[in-house]
């Protein structure tokens, strides 16, 4: 298709409650949106970098910068571009996993919309609705921890993902345990451990926990495959895991023996079913993890997550466990679960007076 136009939205969503994670607290997301027309039809794209760069250097100013000056140069002299070929026209630029991710997920809405298809169908997606995991947030105190948890149980969520840092990790743990009993339940680091941490890590394996996402830096993968010969409990990789050979070697290595996958962090859909496949001709399990996504990024999501080999619930929650008003129509929680869409593109839409609602600026590239 011909690319005719981009806009660059930047829209400020307030969260429901502030979301901590050793890396930082985020009390909104401060969201780059990429909007395409092409062939005449519209295509949405989500970039997925926070405001601050605390998960990965990416931030949305930084890649909005390198998407308006380096990016769009490139696909606008483009007489045809295809999604397909989106991240090869875009090598001259290093780097941006997830400003590209963004760009190339517009682009394939735009495509599907023009051939009828949705994302779950050109993705490969097995199943009708995925199960749906929540990402609980550190807390201060461990007796409002357990209210959340009982809240997101209540709900219906399907597991329980507990952020954890040093001083909030252990006892906390122990203390959901002891309260819910035998429910799915996992921790995710997000880096704040080091190598010499592996005892302590290890006083986790009491607590039958489906996996430990990312305890590690993200570069430290010899440091991964040591600690997997330490705990018992088995060791998943975020971070760490940027592209479908990244997971090969982590796998080869010994470092992880399940995968998270966000399609920004690995430089969009395409890669992110590579890494899908990967992991599934080596019987790595995988799921689906978050960026706390609008509805946009959340129906991409939903359609990935629905892949067979998506085995574990991912952190694919409800548009209202985020936002008292999302941008398109909510993703609501059904029996734990969330539909995969199944109109063209993405199937889903933003509304336009919530998009302005919450639109900080709008510029158009062409
Ligand atoms: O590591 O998965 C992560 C949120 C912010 C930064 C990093 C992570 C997360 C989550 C939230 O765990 C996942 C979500 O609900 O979207
Ligand atoms: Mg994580």
């Amino acid at each position: 298709m011909k690319l005719e136009q981009v806009e660059l939205r930047r829209i400020h969503l307030p969260l429901v409650a502030p979301f901590r994670a050793s890396i930082g607290t985020l009390h909104h997301r401060d969201v780059l949106l990429v909007h395409v027309i092409a062939d005449g039809v519209e295509g949405w794209g989500e970039c997925v970098a926070f405001g601050e760069p605390f998960y990965s250097y990416e931030y949305t100013d930084g890649a909005h910068d390198v998407i308006r000056r380096h990016m769009l140069p490139l696909l606008l002299a483009q007489r045809e571009v295809r999604a397909e070929d989106v991240i090869g026209i875009l090598t001259p630029v290093r780097g941006h996993p997830m400003a590209k991710a963004a760009v190339e997920m517009a682009i394939l809405d735009a495509e599907l919309r023009v051939d009828g298809r949705s994302f779950g169908d050109f993705l490969g997606a097995t199943r009708p609705a995925v199960d749906c995991g929540v990402s609980v947030g550190i807390h201060e105190r461990v007796e409002d921890l357990l209210r959340t948890v009982e809240g997101y149980l209540a709900d219906g969520y399907k597991r329980i993902k507990l952020k954890i840092e040093p001083g909030h990790d252990v006892e906390d743990v122990r203390a959901v345990r002891e309260a819910f009993g035998d429910i799915l339940l996992q921790v995710d680091a997000n880096t704040a451990y080091t190598r010499t941490d592996a005892q302590h890590l290890a006083e986790l394996d009491e607590f039958d926990l489906l996996l430990i996402e990312q305890p590690l830096p993200e570069e430290d993968i010899r440091g991964h495959a040591e600690l997997a010969q330490v705990v018992r409990t088995p060791i998943c990789l975020d971070e760490s895991i940027t592209s479908a050979k990244a997971a090969e070697d982590a796998i080869a290595l010994g470092a992880c023996s399940i995968v998270n996958i966000k399609a920004g962090r690995v430089g969009g859909y395409l890669e992110a079913r590579r890494v899908h496949d990967v992991c599934a001709e080596r019987n790595v399990p995988v799921w689906c993890g978050g960026m706390l996504e609008t509805g946009l990024g959340r129906a991409a999501n939903v359609a990935l997550a629905a892949l067979p080999n998506f085995t574990l619930p991912g952190d694919t929650s409800a548009s209202g466990r985020y936002y008292a008003q999302d941008i398109v129509e909510p993703f609501v929680l059904d029996g734990g679960t969330l539909a995969v869409p199944t109109g063209p593109g993405l199937g889903v839409s933003p509304l336009s007076d919530a998009l302005e609602q919450f639109t900080v600026s709008v510029e158009l590239c062409r």
